[in-house]
């Protein structure tokens, strides 16, 4: 402890240049950072040489977004110095819960997509994977929300403006990005048709390494984030021309690159600057792969057995196009083994079915900015259609008549004629990887089926499926020690690195002794999140009150609208006497939503507006309240989700992938209320589904409700509390002043054919909301599922799901001497 202290003081003097004697948190809480990341790059040093001397095969795990949320707390527990620090900390008069509130969330993605990313880099540093997390380092994350008059409103997100002591800038080893130009076409000295793409527009990549601990293993594996620089400093010319400001103007524009994340959850944007963003972090990439690859390997047929490509979704595809061009253009191999060289490098995991998701790139854009890759895509076409036509022929599809294989080609083309001519990056994805994954059961059923049905056909081996995982040490270990406390005093601490040692709790669920201390540890959260929100929010919770919970994007197929529905109708039910045995709650949203998608906003208002009206009257708000949590982020889940009691998972069945979140709550000790939708189904399987509360109509059952014609206003007419619920909606019982603020929500759902089934799910919703309340009565059996259900969410640890992708799809091993937890 006393060398810890030693160097915390002199991080704060010689590295921060402050006095150690003026106690200011900020300066603490960074030179205890640092003094942290000295712990840790001894062993990522260590680790990164292993690789070298082992000829490890290594992962590289491509991603636009990350969500690594805060490190300290998280990097102390994984170096087992948590209690020394916390000791330390309080020596030199700090508390160190109040020090780790200094740093800010790295936000570098939106939502589950990248908070997956950040659980799999924890766990492939806690297995012992040769693994490297690759992305960018956005100077503004995703955007810090307020709500104002009940309404979103974005600020910018500057986590970068104090610093990030946990990043190396590794500003001397630059990659060149380049941009439009030409292509040269040559013949080599056999005559065959060689091209160059030369010229065009120059940026720089700077690597910026954050430093990835494993649990109490000494390995430490490295996020690379790449930061855009212009190279306009090494460019002499601008001396010559004299144009010194339009040179520096030049050098801002071209730093833009790594600027902002797009703040959008699966709706496409389509911008020029994210299609830069992505061809800029996948380049630097792969030149970076291949650097440290060539140290080693002259012959490039053997990259596959070194190297395993992860593509995080669509977002960084254009790396198949990428390496092409290198192994065609600079190594001058041939087609066929430059294609089976990317074929057998890239993998590619698919996120989601909404066709808006579906990630497409204009043809005319592509041909401006990329026109090698352009012309690499196109000859990946012709050859991949000339191939659906030989197997189309070969096969008993021998019948099919012509129109039918135009058919079948214009439907897995990579190119879309229409509404523009587009590149459909998804096609390429598939058709460059020799694995294609879904996120959990029912949406790899669903690729299969519907999305990619050709594909499914033409290969039958490639779709796969790896069920989602989150990391046991942030979700359990680091974000509810009073739970965890309570697990290592009957079981040991052996479940935070295998976590299907949980099970041994089963017993214990019948011990009324242990459900007590259970039930204490949940009270003990709930206070700490009621004290949370009394500084933050100035409101008063009640922690007997049933703490129901849905936070996650806002999307119409998240349904936060239906929940809304049945706030509303409670609502109606107490106003009017009608809920003499209405067990008490407190309802809690949080979510951003996208700036410009106008439905989500107009939810969150609704949301506020409802949370306004019953939060003040008086002959309610001792047994329902709503709350709206602002700024719904990484750190503010590690406080909501230990508190929660209930956890929503709504969605339409069919459409949410997987949700991660789900897995959290459950792992926390709450129980479900959800659809038969994502990794839900795959949750009540393992945990038993008379244990989770499941309500709704399911994925087959909506299709054929579908085709046979959906008529929400039925609903409508027949239930009269829904009726009443969508009435006040839509005139100003919740916008006083404001007739018609909400009639949009409601007009989408009586008039614009409800797509996500809202009212075909409002009346089940409801009756398993009713069966939440008298369950919650009797505290005793829903301690009981409560102990329960964290007992049987083993396999939703993302250490299970990595050594399925490890074993499965890259066929790499862990570092010799890490398998079984410690290393040397
Ligand atoms: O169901 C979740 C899933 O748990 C899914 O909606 C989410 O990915 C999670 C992790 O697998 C997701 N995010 C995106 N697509 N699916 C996405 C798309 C475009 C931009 C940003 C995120």
């Amino acid at each position: 402890m006393e060398g810890l202290k030693k160097d915390v003081i002199r991080h704060v003097v010689s590295s921060l240049g402050s006095d150690y004697a003026s106690k200011s948190a900020y300066n603490y809480y960074n030179a205890l950072a640092l003094a942290v990341r000295d712990r840790l790059i001894d062993n990522w040093i260590k680790t990164q040489r292993s690789y070298y001397d082992e000829k490890a095969k290594r992962v590289y795990y491509l991603s636009l977004e990350y969500l690594p949320g805060k490190s300290l707390m998280n990097n102390l527990h994984c170096l087992g110095i948590y209690e020394t620090a916390r000791k330390a900390m309080s020596d030199l008069g700090f508390s160190l819960e109040d020090l780790a509130e200094q740093e800010w969330d790295a936000g570098l993605g939106n939502g589950g997509l990248g908070r997956l990313a950040s659980c799999f880099l924890d766990s492939m540093a806690t297995l012992g994977i040769p693994g490297y997390g690759y992305g960018i380092r956005y100077d503004y994350g995703i955007f810090h929300q307020v709500i104002e008059d009940g309404k979103q409103v974005e600020q910018a997100d500057n986590w970068m403006r104090v610093g990030n002591p946990w990043a190396y800038e590794r500003g001397q080893h630059l990659f060149p990005v380049r941009f439009f130009g030409e292509v040269k076409n040559w013949t080599d000295e056999y005559g065959r048709l060689r091209h160059t793409w030369t010229a065009g527009d120059t940026v720089l990549a700077m690597p910026c390494d954050m430093l990835v601990p494993g649990w109490d293993n000494h390995h430490v594996i490295n996020m690379r984030l790449w930061s855009a620089r212009s190279d306009v400093e090494f460019d002499l010319d601008f001396f010559n021309t004299g144009n010194y400001l339009g040179a520096v103007e030049e050098k801002i524009f071209d730093e833009k690159i790594s600027k902002v994340l797009y703040p959008s959850d699966q709706i496409e944007e389509g911008r020029e600057l994210r299609l830069k963003q992505q061809y800029f972090f996948v380049t630097a990439t792969i030149q970076d792969i291949l650097r440290r690859f060539r140290k080693k390997h002259q012959d490039m047929t053997e990259l596959p057995q070194s190297v395993a490509i992860q593509l995080n979704d669509t977002h960084p595809a254009i790396a198949i196009a990428e390496l092409m061009r290198i192994l065609l253009d600079e190594d001058l191999l041939d087609w066929e083994v430059a294609w089976d060289i990317c074929v057998s490098t890239f993998a590619y995991t698919n996120h989601t079915i909404l066709p808006e998701a579906l990630e497409t790139w204009p043809v005319s854009l592509l041909e401006r900015m990329l026109p090698r890759h352009m012309q690499i895509i196109y000859e990946i076409n012709a050859r991949f259609l000339r191939e659906v036509e030989r197997v189309a022929r070969s096969e008993d599809c021998g019948q099919l008549c012509h129109r039918d294989l135009d058919h079948l080609k214009q439907r897995v083309s990579l190119i879309q004629e229409r509404p523009i001519k587009s590149v459909r990056m998804a096609h390429l994805a598939i058709i460059g990887s020799h694995s294609v994954n879904g996120v959990a059961a029912l949406h790899t059923e669903l690729l299969k089926a519907r999305v990619f049905d050709d594909f499914q056909r033409l290969y039958p081996q490639k779709i796969n499926n790896k069920t989602n995982g989150v990391t046991p040490r942030r979700w359990l270990w680091s974000a509810n020690q009073p739970l965890s406390r309570l697990i290592a005093s009957h079981i040991g601490t052996g479940f935070v690195r295998n976590l299907d040692e949980l099970t041994q709790l089963e017993p214990l669920a019948a011990d009324p002794a242990f459900r007590e201390a259970w039930r204490a540890a949940k009270l003990e959260n709930k206070q700490r999140l009621q004290a949370y929100i009394k500084r933050k929010l100035m409101r008063e919770l009640h922690t007997e009150h049933l703490f129901d919970v849905h936070i996650k994007r806002i999307h119409e197929y998240k349904r936060q609208v239906l929940n809304l529905l049945h706030v509303v109708t409670a609502y109606n039910r107490l106003r009017h006497g009608q809920a003499a045995d209405f067990t008490p709650r407190t309802v809690f949203f949080g979510g951003k939503a996208a700036p410009s998608y106008f439905m989500a906003k107009r939810i969150i208002h609704a949301i506020n507006a409802v949370a306004a009206t019953v939060n003040a009257d008086s002959r309610v708000n001792d047994k329902l309240q709503v709350v709206y949590l602002p700024n719904y982020c990484v750190s503010q889940a590690e406080r909501v989700i230990p508190a929660t009691e209930l956890s929503e998972q709504i969605s339409t069945a069919g459409m949410e992938a997987s949700g991660t979140g789900n897995m959290k709550f459950a792992l926390n000790g709450a129980l479900t209320i959800g659809t038969w939708d994502g990794a839900t189904i795959e949750m009540a399987q393992a945990i038993g589904p008379e244990l989770l509360f499941i309500f709704g109509m399911r994925e087959d059952e909506l299709v054929s409700l579908r085709q046979h014609g959906y008529n929400p206003m039925l609903y409508y007419h027949g239930d009269e509390e829904l009726r009443e619920a969508l009435d006040m909606l839509r005139s100003d019982a919740f916008s006083p002043g404001q007739h018609g603020l909400f009639a949009p929500l409601v007009d989408n759902l009586l008039h614009g054919g409800d797509r996500f089934f809202v009212l075909a799910d409002y009346r089940q919703y409801l009756g398993a909301q009713q069966d939440v309340g008298r369950l919650y009565l009797d505290q005793e059996e829903w301690t009981r599922r409560s102990i329960l259900n964290a007992a049987r969410m083993g396999f939703f640890s993302s250490d299970r799901a990595i050594s399925q992708y490890a074993r499965e799809i890259w066929d790499v091993a862990p570092m010799a001497g890490l398998q079984n937890g410690k290393g040397a």
